[in-house]
């Protein structure tokens, strides 16, 4: 039994691990995090996916909420792809569920429900005690709908790194296209303004509720209505055959599917003129508060002039919510757009959740202040090892798990999707000499080893050959075939 638990283990830890020279604290907390994502996961073929706190406690009973798809989904999709493949079929399976939710909720197409279990029904509380005791309502359910376009960020980046076009027809592109549905049935036209709005949602900065047009929930939805019209074109050039047969199942036709074109094309998006976007409409006009002190471990101290009830009339930020934007889709704005934003909602933003710091940590990476985004690692690997946010006893926060995995390769190896091309653009922190881990991509495993001035990646192994991009250059790769970029200054 024992040589068969260390093989299995050693198994795991050939496709997960990452290993750092010159960071003893940052080597144990990333292990310790990448142990906590694997023990999460279902070792066969079943019908689950990842709660918020794993299976480690009983705090919000075993859900699944947004967390799975856009922060702990990314670690399995690059290490163990099938896995992942399963979480997302999790959701294909409640497909018809969360049709009977937008229909409940007076809309079309599917949305997801925020707090999931095994029935698919929606399980989110209607009301909860609050910190001082007074019973609140809660609205996440009837109004955090940025869920029903995570799911899909999920679907899409498992099928860009895949590139699995067997799972994007025979499932994918059916949530992609009712996701899509949900959202033209969820904006309303303002004719003054010829616009597309979303109103009355709660985004992922939770402490202002029930608002109009917040900038990530727009984009999302915009984007999601933007993939599903050209997977509909690409399906129809590439497998005319298969999308008849799903456009007649869930009789979809494509005067539709050219409405979901003109709905992202003027869908509002809250940006001024120097860059810097609203959260949502009316988030200026709000009291302007700032952070003005950190505690021990680097996190924010909620101004004293404020009782965190207040919070929600004021312009503080629960959690990354424009940040979080700005990481996802990265190459859609500039440096100088990332720069202002970070700057405003740094100064705002209280972190009072797990979810919270990886953005941070990522954007000040890309904005190459490499020092400001360990800092930001220190607290994010620390959540669970350090009790952070006082409440590891209720169970370990798989987001936090999955996003310092984003922020080590995401953010320190700099690693990008670029077309049909792994891209990797490092910048080590300090105590880092070299950083090393492997990724399924393409079908492809690729192992990568990162030193200060340098890259090199080694195909371990490859049916057709793989792109990978090191430092803006891209090379073809086949299997057994290693090379190395060095970094050059200016
Ligand atoms: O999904 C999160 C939410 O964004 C913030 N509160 C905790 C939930 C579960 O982790």
């Amino acid at each position: 039994m024992l040589r068969r638990h260390v093989k299995a283990w050693d198994k795991r830890w050939h496709y997960s691990d990452i290993s750092i020279e010159g960071d003893l604290f940052a080597q144990k907390a990333l292990r310790f995090d990448m142990y906590h994502l694997l023990i999460a996961a279902p070792p066969e073929d079943i019908d689950v996916s990842i709660p918020a706190k794993t299976l480690t406690g009983e705090w919000y009973k075993g859900h699944v909420f947004w967390d799975t798809e856009i922060y702990v989904l990314p670690f399995f999709i690059y290490t163990q792809p099938k896995v992942a493949k399963e979480f997302l079929l999790y959701r294909y399976r409640r497909l018809k569920q969360a049709q009977d939710r937008a229909r409940a909720q007076g809309y079309k197409g599917a949305l997801w429900p925020w707090e999931s279990a095994v029935s698919g029904e929606d399980e989110t509380p209607q009301a909860w005690v609050n910190f001082d005791g007074t019973v609140i309502p809660v609205y996440n359910s009837r109004r955090e709908h940025h869920i029903a376009g995570d799911v899909i960020y999920g679907v899409f980046l498992y099928y860009q790194v895949t590139g699995d076009e067997d799972f994007m027809l025979r499932y994918g592109a059916e949530m992609i296209f009712e996701a899509a549905r949900f959202w033209a049935s969820r904006v309303t036209y303002n004719k003054q303004s010829e616009r597309y709005e979303i109103k009355e949602v709660i985004g992922p900065n939770e402490f202002q509720e029930c608002v109009n047009n917040n900038s990530y929930t727009n984009a999302l939805a915009k984007w999601t209505l933007r993939r599903a019209f050209e997977l509909y074109q690409h399906l129809s050039e590439k497998h005319q055959r298969k999308l008849g047969a799903l456009a007649s199942k869930i009789g979809l036709r494509n005067e539709e599917v050219n409405a979901w074109w003109e709905i992202a094309k003027r869908m509002v998006f809250l940006i001024q003129s120097d860059g810097l976007i609203e959260e949502f409409e009316g988030y200026f006009a709000r009291k302007d508060v700032v952070i003005k002190e950190w505690d021990e471990n680097g996190m924010p101290i909620l101004p004293s002039e404020v009782k965190l009830a207040e919070a929600k009339e004021t312009q503080l930020v629960k959690q990354a919510d424009v940040l979080l934007l700005l990481r996802l889709f990265s190459d859609e704005f500039s440096l100088n757009v990332k720069r202002i934003n970070f700057d405003y909602y740094e100064r705002r933003t209280t972190h009072k959740s797990s979810l919270s710091i990886p953005s941070y940590a990522i954007v000040a990476g890309e904005l190459g202040e490499t020092e400001k985004a360990y800092k930001y690692f220190i607290p994010a690997v620390s959540t669970d090892l350090d009790d952070i946010y006082g409440n590891t006893e209720l169970g370990i926060h798989a987001a936090a798990l999955g996003g310092v995995w984003q922020i080590a390769l995401n953010g320190f190896a700099g690693m990008k999707l670029k077309g049909d091309a792994l891209s990797i653009v490092p910048t080590l922190p300090e105590p880092w000499q070299s950083m090393r881990f492997r990724v399924w991509f393409r079908d492809a495993l690729i192992d990568f080893s990162i030193l200060k001035d340098g890259v090199e990646a080694f195909v371990a192994k490859s049916r057709r050959g793989v792109n990978v991009e090191l430092y803006g250059r891209k090379y073809f790769l086949h299997q057994g075939e290693r090379v190395s970029a060095r970094y050059i200054d200016g």
